[in-house]
């Protein structure tokens, strides 16, 4: 398969399980059931009440993907090395209405004006660092590009994490998601999945020679492994890993929603976003997963099409994804 597609199997497949899951985000997982039989449901709906009266549109994306493009085009155009220019794509970007946490949604409005500081602003609002997952729902763009250099992968994982998530457990689930996404693109279709498993281990390894172990990732992965092998559905592993909003419990659950239906990308979404809690966001990491491994011709046209902004697209995605394929040396070889 052409790697440029996987990359924009990863890119696009990210939109979407975030557009998806954005009308249903942080709704429980009885109510989402009762609510809806499918994600058709969903997205037959044309609006959802926001907060203090307001409408939220079905088929927009969040901040998950504002983010995601603009760690695409630091990592295309900045060279990845610099945390400063890519705080400023992401004060740039910045809309409060698509709903950002309230930790990063501080730091990018006080960037403009503490841009010589911009190191100390993750810890704003949490003197630790935001241990969310807003650095690991990012992070796909990274395992494109570095897919097959882990040192490179490592360091730009943690430069972009330090930007708004300096949290150890922040910057091993942007790890860890980012190194998934290239062992899908670089993997062949069926995916071995214990392979896959160990290969994870082994960043949980490389991570602890840098930084405090990754104790909580290494349960879910032994929690991920346990309930593949017994055959559980995501929904009866969620009271295991967590369907939080903490890098933690969803970057775990997003795994574990894409290595149960590891052939096709509609169930992956389906069962993501019938879990409840940070919906967008696991839906939005375990397509990414589904579309890094199965290419972008796996996503549904409907879906699709149910897509409604104008800024960023499948198409604008997909190109981004092409470029950075070109950027690996690889555009228009096999993958
Ligand atoms: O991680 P972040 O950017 O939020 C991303 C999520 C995704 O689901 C998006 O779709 C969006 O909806 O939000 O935002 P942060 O503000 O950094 O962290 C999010 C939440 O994690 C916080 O509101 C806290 O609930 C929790 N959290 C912490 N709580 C206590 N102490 C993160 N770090 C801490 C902490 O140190
Ligand atoms: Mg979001």
């Amino acid at each position: 398969m052409n790697l440029a597609r996987r990359f924009a199997g990863c890119l696009v497949g990210g939109l979407l399980g975030d557009a998806i899951g954005a009308p249903v985000e942080a709704e429980s997982r009885g109510y989402i059931r009762k609510a809806f039989r499918s994600v058709d449901d969903i997205l037959a709906l044309e609006k959802v009440e926001e907060m203090f009266g307001a409408y939220w549109t079905v088929g927009r994306y969040t901040d998950d993907t504002q983010m995601t493009e603009c760690v695409a085009r630091w990592l295309l155009h900045d060279g990845a090395s610099d945390g400063c220019k890519l705080l400023a794509r992401f004060s740039e970007a910045f809309r409060p209405a698509r709903r950002y946490g309230s930790g990063t949604a501080l730091i990018l409005q006080a960037f403009e004006d503490h841009r010589d500081e911009w190191r100390s602003l993750a810890t704003l609002m949490f003197p630790d660092g935001s241990y969310g997952n807003g650095s690991a729902m990012r992070s796909g763009p990274i395992g494109c590009r570095f897919y097959n250099d882990p040192p490179a992968l490592f360091a730009a994982c943690r430069l972009s994490s330090l930007t708004t998530h300096s949290h150890p457990l922040a910057i091993q689930g942007a790890t860890l998601m980012a190194a998934a996404v290239a062992a899908l693109v670089r993997s062949q279709t069926p995916l071995d999945i214990d392979r896959f498993l160990q290969g994870l281990e082994l960043v949980l390894k490389r991570l602890a020679r840098t930084g405090p172990e990754p104790t909580q990732y290494r349960q879910a992965l032994e929690h991920i492994s346990d309930g593949l092998k017994a055959a559980h559905e995501p929904a009866r592993l969620a009271d295991l890993l967590g369907t939080g909003i903490d890098a933690k419990e969803s970057v775990p659950m997003a795994l574990y929603c894409f290595l149960s239906s590891p052939q096709a990308f509609e169930p992956v979404i389906e069962q993501a976003v019938f879990l409840g809690g940070d919906t967008d966001t696991i839906a939005s990491m375990a397509g990414s997963f589904s579309g890094a491994l199965l290419g972008e011709t796996a996503l549904p046209q409907r879906w699709l099409a149910r897509l409604c902004d104008e800024d960023i697209t499948p198409a604008s995605m997909g190109l981004i994804a092409h470029q950075l394929a070109e950027l690996c040396g690889q555009g228009k070889s096999s993958g």
